[in-house]
Protein backbone atom coordinates (compact mmCIF):
# COMPACT_ATOMS: atom_id res chain seq x y z
CA UNK A 1 0.00 0.00 0.00
CA UNK A 2 1.03 3.10 -0.46
CA UNK A 3 -0.32 6.92 0.22
CA UNK A 4 -0.24 10.80 -0.46
CA UNK A 5 -1.36 13.47 1.51
CA UNK A 6 -1.50 17.19 0.17
CA UNK A 7 -2.87 20.36 2.19
CA UNK A 8 -1.66 23.50 3.80
CA UNK A 9 -2.20 24.38 7.64
CA UNK A 10 -4.50 27.08 6.78
CA UNK A 11 -5.69 26.48 3.35
CA UNK A 12 -9.29 24.79 2.06
CA UNK A 13 -8.38 21.40 2.81
CA UNK A 14 -6.21 18.28 3.67
CA UNK A 15 -6.38 15.60 0.88
CA UNK A 16 -4.84 11.82 1.31
CA UNK A 17 -5.21 9.06 -1.16
CA UNK A 18 -4.64 5.84 -0.42
CA UNK A 19 -3.65 2.96 -3.38
CA UNK A 20 -3.48 -0.77 -2.23
CA UNK A 21 -6.16 -1.77 0.09
CA UNK A 22 -7.86 -5.10 -0.03
CA UNK A 23 -11.68 -4.82 -1.54
CA UNK A 24 -14.42 -5.75 0.73
CA UNK A 25 -12.94 -4.07 4.00
CA UNK A 26 -15.83 -2.40 6.00
CA UNK A 27 -15.19 1.33 6.10
CA UNK A 28 -17.16 4.25 7.29
CA UNK A 29 -16.58 8.09 7.74
CA UNK A 30 -17.88 7.68 11.46
CA UNK A 31 -14.70 4.84 12.14
CA UNK A 32 -12.12 7.68 10.86
CA UNK A 33 -13.76 10.97 12.74
CA UNK A 34 -13.95 8.65 15.86
CA UNK A 35 -9.78 8.90 15.77
CA UNK A 36 -9.93 12.63 14.26
CA UNK A 37 -11.70 13.79 17.40
CA UNK A 38 -8.96 12.07 19.97
CA UNK A 39 -6.18 13.28 18.13
CA UNK A 40 -8.14 16.92 18.45
CA UNK A 41 -7.90 16.56 22.46
CA UNK A 42 -5.31 16.53 25.07
CA UNK A 43 -4.25 18.82 27.59
CA UNK A 44 -2.60 21.58 26.23
CA UNK A 45 -3.62 22.35 22.81
CA UNK A 46 -3.97 25.90 21.80
CA UNK A 47 -7.76 27.96 20.49
CA UNK A 48 -6.83 26.59 16.58
CA UNK A 49 -8.52 23.46 18.00
CA UNK A 50 -11.86 25.13 19.26
CA UNK A 51 -12.11 26.57 15.47
CA UNK A 52 -11.41 22.99 14.04
CA UNK A 53 -13.97 20.20 14.48
CA UNK A 54 -12.43 17.68 12.02
CA UNK A 55 -14.31 15.50 9.99
CA UNK A 56 -13.48 13.32 6.75
CA UNK A 57 -15.00 12.99 3.81
CA UNK A 58 -14.37 9.82 1.59
CA UNK A 59 -14.53 10.83 -1.87
CA UNK A 60 -13.80 7.43 -3.46
CA UNK A 61 -12.88 3.81 -3.49
CA UNK A 62 -15.76 2.99 -0.95
CA UNK A 63 -19.39 1.63 -1.90
CA UNK A 64 -22.06 0.85 0.76
CA UNK A 65 -19.17 1.19 3.20
CA UNK A 66 -17.41 -1.35 1.80
CA UNK A 67 -13.66 -0.57 0.16
CA UNK A 68 -13.76 -1.49 -3.67
CA UNK A 69 -10.18 -2.24 -4.29
CA UNK A 70 -9.71 1.08 -6.00
CA UNK A 71 -7.86 4.39 -4.56
CA UNK A 72 -9.47 5.62 -1.50
CA UNK A 73 -9.44 9.37 -1.52
CA UNK A 74 -9.89 11.42 2.06
CA UNK A 75 -10.94 14.89 2.10
CA UNK A 76 -10.85 17.07 6.07
CA UNK A 77 -11.87 20.81 5.14
CA UNK A 78 -10.10 23.16 6.91
CA UNK A 79 -12.84 25.29 8.90
CA UNK A 80 -10.11 27.98 9.48
CA UNK A 81 -9.79 28.69 5.86
CA UNK A 82 -12.56 31.17 5.74
CA UNK A 83 -9.97 33.55 7.68
CA UNK A 84 -7.52 33.11 5.44
CA UNK A 85 -8.71 33.04 1.93
CA UNK A 86 -6.38 36.07 1.05
CA UNK A 87 -3.43 35.05 3.21
CA UNK A 88 -3.40 31.69 1.99
CA UNK A 89 -5.50 32.56 -1.61
CA UNK A 90 -4.64 29.99 -4.69
CA UNK A 91 -4.67 32.84 -6.93
CA UNK A 92 -2.21 35.87 -7.94
CA UNK A 93 -2.89 38.86 -5.63
CA UNK A 94 -1.90 42.72 -5.82
CA UNK A 95 0.21 44.16 -3.68
CA UNK A 96 -1.88 44.31 -0.24
CA UNK A 97 -2.00 44.18 3.12
CA UNK A 98 -1.41 40.72 2.72
CA UNK A 99 1.74 40.69 0.56
CA UNK A 100 3.25 42.92 3.05
CA UNK A 101 2.52 40.70 6.08
CA UNK A 102 5.47 38.41 5.64
CA UNK A 103 6.91 36.31 7.83
CA UNK A 104 10.94 36.91 7.87
CA UNK A 105 11.66 36.04 11.08
CA UNK A 106 12.71 32.46 11.59
CA UNK A 107 11.72 30.28 14.38
CA UNK A 108 14.19 28.59 16.36
CA UNK A 109 13.35 24.55 16.27
CA UNK A 110 10.96 25.36 13.32
CA UNK A 111 11.57 24.18 9.66
CA UNK A 112 11.29 28.09 8.36
CA UNK A 113 14.58 28.95 8.30
CA UNK A 114 15.96 25.91 6.51
CA UNK A 115 13.26 25.09 4.18
CA UNK A 116 12.96 29.20 3.19
CA UNK A 117 16.64 28.56 2.02
CA UNK A 118 15.89 25.05 0.46
CA UNK A 119 13.09 26.72 -1.51
CA UNK A 120 13.81 30.08 -1.98
CA UNK A 121 10.96 31.24 -0.14
CA UNK A 122 11.12 35.22 0.99
CA UNK A 123 7.95 34.68 3.64
CA UNK A 124 8.39 32.14 5.19
CA UNK A 125 4.68 31.14 5.52
CA UNK A 126 5.25 29.21 2.33
CA UNK A 127 7.40 26.93 4.49
CA UNK A 128 5.45 26.76 7.95
CA UNK A 129 2.03 26.08 6.45
CA UNK A 130 2.96 22.66 5.17
CA UNK A 131 5.64 21.61 7.65
CA UNK A 132 2.38 22.62 10.50
CA UNK A 133 1.73 19.81 12.39
CA UNK A 134 -1.93 20.13 10.94
CA UNK A 135 -1.07 17.38 8.19
CA UNK A 136 -1.03 14.54 10.96
CA UNK A 137 -4.80 15.30 11.01
CA UNK A 138 -5.09 13.10 7.63
CA UNK A 139 -2.45 10.77 8.48
CA UNK A 140 -4.81 9.87 11.24
CA UNK A 141 -7.29 9.70 9.16
CA UNK A 142 -5.27 7.19 6.81
CA UNK A 143 -4.23 5.12 9.82
CA UNK A 144 -7.55 5.00 10.98
CA UNK A 145 -8.65 3.20 7.89
CA UNK A 146 -4.85 0.92 8.62
CA UNK A 147 -6.58 0.58 11.91
CA UNK A 148 -9.68 -1.15 10.69
CA UNK A 149 -7.67 -3.32 8.65
CA UNK A 150 -5.51 -4.20 11.62
CA UNK A 151 -9.15 -5.00 13.65
CA UNK A 152 -10.39 -7.32 10.99
CA UNK A 153 -7.47 -9.49 11.05
CA UNK A 154 -7.18 -9.34 15.18
CA UNK A 155 -4.58 -6.94 15.80
CA UNK A 156 -5.23 -4.32 18.42
CA UNK A 157 -2.93 -1.10 18.71
CA UNK A 158 -3.25 1.39 21.16
CA UNK A 159 -0.67 4.65 22.66
CA UNK A 160 -0.39 6.33 25.35
CA UNK A 161 2.01 9.03 26.75
CA UNK A 162 4.64 8.24 29.28
CA UNK A 163 6.01 11.68 30.03
CA UNK A 164 5.64 14.78 29.99
CA UNK A 165 8.41 17.84 30.80
CA UNK A 166 9.87 15.26 33.04
CA UNK A 167 6.81 13.75 35.09
CA UNK A 168 7.10 10.20 33.85
CA UNK A 169 3.75 7.61 34.28
CA UNK A 170 4.67 4.53 36.73
CA UNK A 171 4.73 1.31 34.33
CA UNK A 172 4.05 -0.97 36.74
CA UNK A 173 0.92 0.37 37.12
CA UNK A 174 -0.24 -0.72 33.67
CA UNK A 175 1.78 -3.80 33.54
CA UNK A 176 -0.24 -6.80 32.84
CA UNK A 177 -3.10 -5.39 31.13
CA UNK A 178 -4.02 -5.84 27.54
CA UNK A 179 -4.18 -3.02 24.82
CA UNK A 180 -7.99 -2.79 25.11
CA UNK A 181 -7.93 -2.35 28.64
CA UNK A 182 -5.11 0.23 28.09
CA UNK A 183 -7.19 2.34 25.54
CA UNK A 184 -9.94 2.53 28.17
CA UNK A 185 -8.09 4.27 30.78
CA UNK A 186 -6.01 6.56 28.06
CA UNK A 187 -9.39 7.50 26.93
CA UNK A 188 -10.77 9.13 29.79
CA UNK A 189 -7.46 10.47 30.56
CA UNK A 190 -6.50 13.79 29.99
CA UNK A 191 -3.15 13.89 28.88
CA UNK A 192 -3.97 10.22 27.91
CA UNK A 193 -2.13 8.23 29.84
CA UNK A 194 -2.03 4.88 31.14
CA UNK A 195 -1.09 6.12 34.77
CA UNK A 196 -3.62 8.07 36.07
CA UNK A 197 -2.02 9.09 39.51
CA UNK A 198 0.58 11.37 37.56
CA UNK A 199 -2.35 13.33 35.17
CA UNK A 200 -3.11 16.38 37.93
CA UNK A 201 1.01 16.98 37.62
CA UNK A 202 1.15 16.70 34.03
CA UNK A 203 -1.68 19.13 33.41
CA UNK A 204 -0.75 21.54 36.14
CA UNK A 205 3.32 21.54 34.57
CA UNK A 206 1.41 22.11 31.00
CA UNK A 207 -0.89 25.39 32.57
CA UNK A 208 2.16 26.79 34.08
CA UNK A 209 4.27 26.34 30.81
CA UNK A 210 1.56 28.10 29.25
CA UNK A 211 1.12 31.09 31.53
CA UNK A 212 5.43 31.32 31.36
CA UNK A 213 4.84 31.36 27.32
CA UNK A 214 6.67 28.40 27.07
CA UNK A 215 6.21 24.70 25.60
CA UNK A 216 7.36 21.42 26.71
CA UNK A 217 7.87 18.01 25.38
CA UNK A 218 7.51 14.48 26.59
CA UNK A 219 7.60 10.72 25.37
CA UNK A 220 4.67 7.91 23.97
CA UNK A 221 4.65 4.46 23.64
CA UNK A 222 3.12 2.54 21.25
CA UNK A 223 1.79 -1.12 21.66
CA UNK A 224 0.56 -3.65 19.23
CA UNK A 225 -0.50 -7.20 20.21
CA UNK A 226 -1.46 -9.99 18.13
CA UNK A 227 0.99 -9.66 15.50
CA UNK A 228 2.11 -12.85 14.35
CA UNK A 229 5.73 -13.75 14.07
CA UNK A 230 7.98 -13.30 11.02
CA UNK A 231 6.28 -10.13 9.41
CA UNK A 232 9.04 -7.97 7.92
CA UNK A 233 12.57 -9.53 6.61
CA UNK A 234 15.93 -10.12 7.54
CA UNK A 235 17.10 -10.37 4.26
CA UNK A 236 17.31 -6.44 3.66
CA UNK A 237 17.88 -3.78 5.09
CA UNK A 238 14.70 -1.49 3.49
CA UNK A 239 12.96 -4.69 4.28
CA UNK A 240 12.93 -4.37 8.36
CA UNK A 241 9.57 -3.84 9.65
CA UNK A 242 10.85 -2.17 12.92
CA UNK A 243 12.95 0.27 10.86
CA UNK A 244 9.75 0.98 8.57
CA UNK A 245 8.53 1.78 12.54
CA UNK A 246 10.65 3.89 13.49
CA UNK A 247 10.76 6.03 10.45
CA UNK A 248 7.42 6.24 11.22
CA UNK A 249 7.66 7.70 14.34
CA UNK A 250 10.63 9.88 13.72
CA UNK A 251 8.59 11.44 10.61
CA UNK A 252 5.61 13.04 12.87
CA UNK A 253 6.26 16.53 13.77
CA UNK A 254 8.48 17.58 16.39
CA UNK A 255 10.22 14.09 17.03
CA UNK A 256 13.68 13.41 17.97
CA UNK A 257 14.12 9.81 18.93
CA UNK A 258 12.61 6.14 18.51
CA UNK A 259 13.45 2.94 21.03
CA UNK A 260 11.92 -0.56 21.21
CA UNK A 261 11.25 -2.71 24.67
CA UNK A 262 13.62 -1.50 27.23
CA UNK A 263 14.84 0.86 24.28
CA UNK A 264 18.64 2.61 25.88
CA UNK A 265 18.61 0.76 28.57
CA UNK A 266 19.68 -2.06 26.69
CA UNK A 267 23.39 -0.05 26.71
CA UNK A 268 23.60 -0.75 30.65
CA UNK A 269 23.21 -4.47 30.79
CA UNK A 270 24.72 -7.84 29.77
CA UNK A 271 23.39 -9.93 27.10
CA UNK A 272 21.80 -12.39 29.47
CA UNK A 273 19.49 -9.82 31.31
CA UNK A 274 18.62 -8.91 28.01
CA UNK A 275 17.43 -11.39 25.25
CA UNK A 276 13.69 -13.09 26.17
CA UNK A 277 14.31 -16.94 26.23
CA UNK A 278 11.96 -18.75 23.95
CA UNK A 279 9.59 -21.38 25.20
CA UNK A 280 6.73 -23.69 23.24
CA UNK A 281 3.53 -24.33 24.82
CA UNK A 282 0.58 -26.43 23.24
CA UNK A 283 -2.16 -24.76 21.35
CA UNK A 284 -0.17 -21.20 21.93
CA UNK A 285 2.77 -22.28 20.12
CA UNK A 286 6.39 -20.40 20.88
CA UNK A 287 6.10 -17.17 23.21
CA UNK A 288 9.64 -15.83 25.47
CA UNK A 289 9.33 -15.04 29.01
CA UNK A 290 10.05 -11.29 28.70
CA UNK A 291 9.63 -8.99 25.94
CA UNK A 292 13.02 -6.70 26.52
CA UNK A 293 13.15 -6.37 22.60
CA UNK A 294 9.85 -4.74 21.99
CA UNK A 295 8.71 -7.54 19.79
CA UNK A 296 11.25 -7.89 17.26
CA UNK A 297 14.15 -9.40 16.26
CA UNK A 298 16.19 -9.71 12.72
CA UNK A 299 13.55 -6.84 11.81
CA UNK A 300 10.97 -9.10 12.13
CA UNK A 301 8.26 -9.68 14.25
CA UNK A 302 8.42 -12.47 17.54
CA UNK A 303 4.58 -12.65 17.96
CA UNK A 304 4.86 -10.26 21.17
CA UNK A 305 3.38 -7.24 20.97
CA UNK A 306 5.29 -4.43 19.37
CA UNK A 307 6.88 -1.94 22.27
CA UNK A 308 7.87 0.96 20.59
CA UNK A 309 8.43 4.92 22.24
CA UNK A 310 9.52 7.89 20.69
CA UNK A 311 10.63 11.17 21.99
CA UNK A 312 8.99 14.71 20.93
CA UNK A 313 10.82 17.93 21.31
CA UNK A 314 8.93 21.13 23.33
CA UNK A 315 6.97 22.54 20.10
CA UNK A 316 9.15 25.44 19.29
CA UNK A 317 6.27 28.66 18.03
CA UNK A 318 6.78 29.99 21.57
CA UNK A 319 4.74 33.17 22.74
CA UNK A 320 7.93 33.93 24.69
CA UNK A 321 10.23 33.59 21.26
CA UNK A 322 14.01 33.33 21.49
CA UNK A 323 16.52 34.76 19.63
CA UNK A 324 16.45 35.03 15.54
CA UNK A 325 17.44 36.61 12.31
CA UNK A 326 15.56 38.81 10.37
CA UNK A 327 16.10 37.43 7.04
CA UNK A 328 15.67 40.58 5.03
CA UNK A 329 17.91 43.18 7.32
CA UNK A 330 19.99 40.42 9.11
CA UNK A 331 19.18 42.38 12.16
CA UNK A 332 19.10 40.09 15.48
CA UNK A 333 15.15 39.78 16.03
CA UNK A 334 12.98 38.00 18.48
CA UNK A 335 11.63 35.24 16.28
CA UNK A 336 7.89 35.19 15.16
CA UNK A 337 5.11 34.63 17.55
CA UNK A 338 2.64 32.03 16.25
CA UNK A 339 -0.70 31.38 17.57
CA UNK A 340 0.93 27.59 18.76
CA UNK A 341 -0.05 25.09 21.50
CA UNK A 342 1.74 24.69 24.45
CA UNK A 343 1.91 21.31 24.66
CA UNK A 344 0.42 18.57 21.99
CA UNK A 345 2.28 15.62 23.34
CA UNK A 346 -1.30 13.75 24.26
CA UNK A 347 -2.30 14.51 20.54
CA UNK A 348 0.86 13.35 19.02
CA UNK A 349 0.45 9.64 20.81
CA UNK A 350 -2.98 9.43 18.66
CA UNK A 351 -0.30 10.09 15.66
CA UNK A 352 2.09 7.72 16.77
CA UNK A 353 -0.54 5.27 17.09
CA UNK A 354 -2.29 6.13 13.51
CA UNK A 355 1.32 5.96 11.63
CA UNK A 356 2.72 2.70 13.10
CA UNK A 357 -1.00 1.36 12.00
CA UNK A 358 -0.24 1.93 9.08
CA UNK A 359 3.22 0.65 8.74
CA UNK A 360 1.69 -2.29 10.73
CA UNK A 361 -1.06 -2.81 8.07
CA UNK A 362 1.25 -2.55 4.86
CA UNK A 363 3.35 -5.12 6.50
CA UNK A 364 0.74 -7.55 6.53
CA UNK A 365 -0.57 -6.95 3.38
CA UNK A 366 2.70 -7.07 1.93
CA UNK A 367 3.32 -11.03 3.61
CA UNK A 368 -0.27 -11.70 2.23
CA UNK A 369 -2.30 -12.42 -0.55
CA UNK A 370 -4.34 -9.22 0.02
CA UNK A 371 -6.70 -8.29 -3.27
CA UNK A 372 -9.95 -9.32 -0.69
CA UNK A 373 -10.52 -9.21 3.01
CA UNK A 374 -11.57 -12.47 2.97
CA UNK A 375 -9.08 -14.43 1.92
CA UNK A 376 -6.37 -12.33 3.20
CA UNK A 377 -8.08 -13.03 6.70
CA UNK A 378 -7.99 -17.09 5.76
CA UNK A 379 -3.92 -16.62 4.88
CA UNK A 380 -3.45 -14.85 7.74
CA UNK A 381 -5.46 -18.03 9.87
CA UNK A 382 -3.79 -20.43 7.99
CA UNK A 383 -0.28 -18.89 8.55
CA UNK A 384 -0.94 -18.41 12.58
CA UNK A 385 -1.78 -22.46 12.81
CA UNK A 386 1.52 -22.98 10.52
CA UNK A 387 3.66 -20.71 13.27
CA UNK A 388 2.60 -22.06 15.97
CA UNK A 389 3.12 -25.99 14.95
CA UNK A 390 6.72 -25.14 13.18
C1 LIG B 1 0.68 24.36 14.49
C2 LIG B 1 0.17 25.54 14.98
C3 LIG B 1 -1.24 25.63 15.46
C4 LIG B 1 -1.70 24.25 15.87
C5 LIG B 1 -1.51 23.37 14.66
C6 LIG B 1 -0.05 23.11 14.46
O1 LIG B 1 -2.10 26.02 14.41
P1 LIG B 1 -2.51 27.54 14.14
O2 LIG B 1 -1.25 28.18 13.65
O3 LIG B 1 -3.59 27.51 13.10
O4 LIG B 1 -2.98 28.07 15.43
O5 LIG B 1 -3.02 24.27 16.34
O6 LIG B 1 -2.14 22.15 14.81
C7 LIG B 1 -3.29 21.95 14.13
C8 LIG B 1 -3.94 22.87 13.44
C9 LIG B 1 -3.75 20.58 14.24
O7 LIG B 1 -4.79 20.25 13.64
O8 LIG B 1 -3.08 19.79 14.91
C10 LIG B 1 2.05 24.31 13.94
O9 LIG B 1 2.67 25.35 13.78
O10 LIG B 1 2.58 23.20 13.67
Amino acid sequence: MRYLTAGESHGPQLTAIIEGLPAQMPLTAEMINKELKRRQGGHGRGRRMQIEKDTVEIVSGVRHGKTLGSPVALVVKNDDWKHWTNIMGIEPIEDTDEVKRQITRPRPGHADLNGGMKYGHRDLRNVLERSSARETTVRVAVGAVAKQLLSQMGVEIVAHVTEIGGIKVNPESYQGKTAAEIREIVENDAVYCADPSVTQQMTDLIDETKKNGDSIGGTVEVIVEGMPAGIGSYVHYDRKLDSKIAAAMMSINAFKGVEFGIGFEMARKPGSEVHDEIQWTEGLGYTRKTNNLGGFEGGMTTGMPIVVRGVMKPIPTLYKPLQSVDIDSKEPFQASIERSDSCAVPAASIVAEHVIAWEVANALIEQFDADQMPRLKENLQNYLNYTKEY
